[in-house]
């Protein structure tokens, strides 16, 4: 009779924890304006871990589906996506969890130009960091529990203004005209009200976002620290199991 002592290595994710639970996902949140940069500065932690479980969950995903009304608004730049209503909340905080968790989940992606989930969704699994970004990614309490780093992106608005003009035409069929409006009257308001009031939440405020390279090196390396803690825990020698070794 021989006994195998086996040694996990390091980096690897959970679901080769040896003793088979699984240790929870380490969740980094970012908040911000709309066009400050979040969905950046996640890419880019994303793409600088490099790494193949670190993942990013975008709140993107979580938009209530429309009624017919209100999509008819929505093409015509009337309808409030800025505000919390507009989102499920319910919805996010299970995806998180089960992430969280080790559990795979399946996200339904979101389709800008047609304000609803587009029929492609994205099935995730196996994460051990999970960035999760969105305008109120710091906002709903029960969220704000399974969130262990806590990131606000705090760009001026003129700067967000001028990207958000950019990109909604160039990437979500939108003119310059209705961004505008719909500017005045849903997403200031929002973030004044709603958005900027949950920085109080935040660990750390990111002052020009993507172009803020000493912010996301240090947000980096803070994550990867935790990455390498979870590991030594992780990597604890355990006794896996005996066999007989004449009858291998
Ligand atoms: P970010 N939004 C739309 O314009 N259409 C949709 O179907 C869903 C969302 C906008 C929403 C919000 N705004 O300001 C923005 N409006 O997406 C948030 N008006 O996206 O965080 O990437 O800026
Ligand atoms: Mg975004």
């Amino acid at each position: 009779q021989t006994s195998t002592l086996m040694l996990k290595s390091a980096g690897r994710p959970p679901w080769y924890a040896p003793d088979g639970k699984n240790l929870p996902a380490y969740v980094v949140g970012i908040a911000g304006g709309s066009a400050s940069g979040k969905t950046s500065v996640a890419r880019r932690i994303v793409e600088s871990m490099n790494v193949p479980w670190v993942v990013i969950l975008s709140m993107d995903s979580f938009y209530r589906r429309l009624t017919p009304e209100e999509s008819k608004r929505a093409f015509e730049n009337n309808h409030d996506f800025d505000h919390p209503l507009s989102y499920d909340f319910d919805s996010a905080l299970r995806t998180l969890r089960d992430l969280k968790q080790g559990k795979a989940v399946r996200i339904p992606q979101y389709d800008f130009s047609t304000h609803s989930p587009s029929s492609q969704s994205q099935y995730l699994y196996g994460a051990s960091v999970i960035i999760f970004e969105g305008i109120f990614a710091l906002y709903d309490p029960a969220i704000l529990q399974m969130i262990d780093m806590k990131i606000f992106v705090d760009t001026d608005s003129d700067i967000c203004l001028a990207r958000r003009i950019k990109r909604d035409v160039a990437e979500r069929g939108r003119d310059p005209m209705g961004v505008l409006q719909q500017y005045d009257r849903f997403v200031k308001p929002a973030y004044d009200g709603f958005v900027r009031p949950t920085m109080s939440n935040a660990d750390v405020i990111v002052p020009r976002g993507l172009d803020n390279q000493v912010a996301i090196d240090l947000m980096i390396q803070h994550i990867k620290r935790q990455l390498d803690e979870h590991n030594a825990t992780i990597m604890r020698p355990v006794l896996v199991g005996q066999y007989d070794s004449s009858s291998a």
